[in-house]
């Protein structure tokens, strides 16, 4: 008898995940980051898990959606984005130009949708999966590869979070300086074996962040190494980088914000420039493309609406001649699974995908993923793969709900102004 594939509940669970210090252009992680964890109850009984954004306008979304889902078959992938448009956007929360605050591009109606349609479909993927006894991966074509790589995520960080502030302690250390990036790289290397590296810059001025890509070529000879200001330079001192680092780099990632910007800095520099800003919707394809202002995209299957998109977005880009990887932000193993199972499945993925996963000391799953070297193995059990902690979720819920409501919306620049009041989110281009 085929199992009953009729979604019964779907639970929706905000939580608060520890995070480190790490500094960005708009200022430094909060202790605590809210993420979205989304459970699929089939009829029988099996259940799907998803992950994405957790701050209020991601939850406003999710609610509606959740309800719409009831009724549904898992199998209805292709159903969900008539779902997703059904589901009202509250126009404050959405913005048509690129958002350098947020980091993530522009915020449209549609993308929020997306990001929320993302957590339910890989939810439902991992259902269909375990209800079929098929891994995702299988679902998406069947994978092309045994393990994804991934490039260890450098960040320049403070050793601790403001003295008063309640967090999570790490064991990272400062890094506020080529020497502290070189030893954190060491360490990233040590703990879990990653070849290649990228770096948050846009923090301090470009000639400190030339000198952290020196002292990593030097330390790494023959490691990929990536620099990500996050569009916080102008189209002169991105080329005056690329001029001086662009030999040292895989790629140059947002180093300008928008479309116009990067096409300036491609036209007039050899260093392919790589983004995860100015193309994040497949509208914003045809502008880029057309003007060569990005030779690799960087995907988030999150805001991109899921995994079957982000299939969709590869073969764009091969129709194109541009390179395909992957993006993220702070999350928790339910998203780095899909990645990974995602990723396993694109043929012509040629750099390693970045992630943020080894910064979270915390997760919802009973087994954390884990990297060797620097790899992630594509997992092969049904669905994702992997399998929720409940007593973890409670936990982690239990501090979202006792939270004043200060943490639920990430905010760097607030957080930055604990330590820092006169701390305002620089305009752009800062240098
Ligand atoms: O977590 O600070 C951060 C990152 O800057 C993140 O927000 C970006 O979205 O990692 C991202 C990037 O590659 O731009
Ligand atoms: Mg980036």
């Amino acid at each position: 008898m085929s199992p009953d594939l009729t979604v019964t509940d779907v639970r929706l669970t905000p939580i608060l995940v520890a995070d480190p210090p790490l500094l960005n252009t708009q200022g430094v992680h909060q202790p605590y980051t809210p993420r979205l964890i989304v459970e699929v109850v089939t009829a029988d009984g099996t259940t799907g898990v998803g992950e994405t954004y957790g701050d209020t306008k991601y939850l406003e979304l999710a609610r509606p959606f959740a309800e719409r889902l009831r009724g549904r078959r898992v199998s209805d992938l292709n159903g969900l984005t008539a779902l997703a448009g059904e589901v009202a956007v509250d126009s404050s929360r959405t913005s048509a130009r690129v958002d350098v605050g947020g980091l993530r591009g522009v915020q449209t109606a549609d993308k929020l949708r997306l990001s929320v349609l993302s957590a339910f479909e890989v939810a439902c993927l991992d259902a269909l999966g375990k209800a079929l006894g098929l891994p995702v991966h299988a679902l998406l074509g069947g994978k092309v590869r045994d393990a994804v790589e991934y490039s260890a995520y450098l960040f320049y960080k403070w050793a601790a979070h403001p003295e008063g502030v309640p967090a999570e302690k790490d064991d990272w250390g400062a890094a506020v300086d080529p020497a502290g990036i070189v030893e954190q790289a060491r360490r990233f290397k040590e703990r879990h074996g990653f070849t290649s590296f990228k770096l948050k810059g846009g923090v301090f001025p470009p000639e400190e962040e030339i000198a952290a890509v020196r002292a990593l070529a030097e330390a790494f000879p023959g490691h990929p190494l990536r620099l990500d200001p996050n569009g916080a330079w102008s189209v002169g001192t991105s080329l005056k980088v690329a001029d001086e680092i662009g030999g040292l780099l895989e790629y140059l990632e947002d180093p300008a914000l928008g479309t116009p910007a990067m096409a300036e800095v491609a036209a007039r520099t050899g260093v392919p420039l790589a983004t995860n800003m100015c193309v994040t919707t497949f509208a914003e394809i045809e502008e880029a493309f057309a003007s060569d202002a990005v030779q690799v995209v960087l995907s988030d299957h999150h805001y991109w609406g899921g995994l079957r998109n982000t299939r969709e977005l590869a073969a764009i880009c091969r129709t194109f001649g541009v390179g395909i990887s992957m993006h993220s932000n702070t999350h928790l193993g339910i998203s780095l699974a899909a990645m990974t199972h995602v990723a396993s499945t694109v043929a012509d993925l040629h750099h390693a995908c970045d992630s943020h996963y080894p910064w979270q000391s915390e997760d919802v799953l009973t087994e954390r993923l884990t990297f060797d070297g620097g790899k992630v193995t594509v997992p092969d059990a049904p669905g994702l793969g992997v399998e929720l902690d409940h007593d973890r979720l409670r936990f982690l819920h239990r501090r979202w709900l006792d939270d004043d409501g200060a943490l639920r919306e990430r905010d760097d620049a607030a957080a930055m102004r604990i330590a820092d009041p006169a701390w305002v989110t620089p305009a752009v281009p800062r240098w």
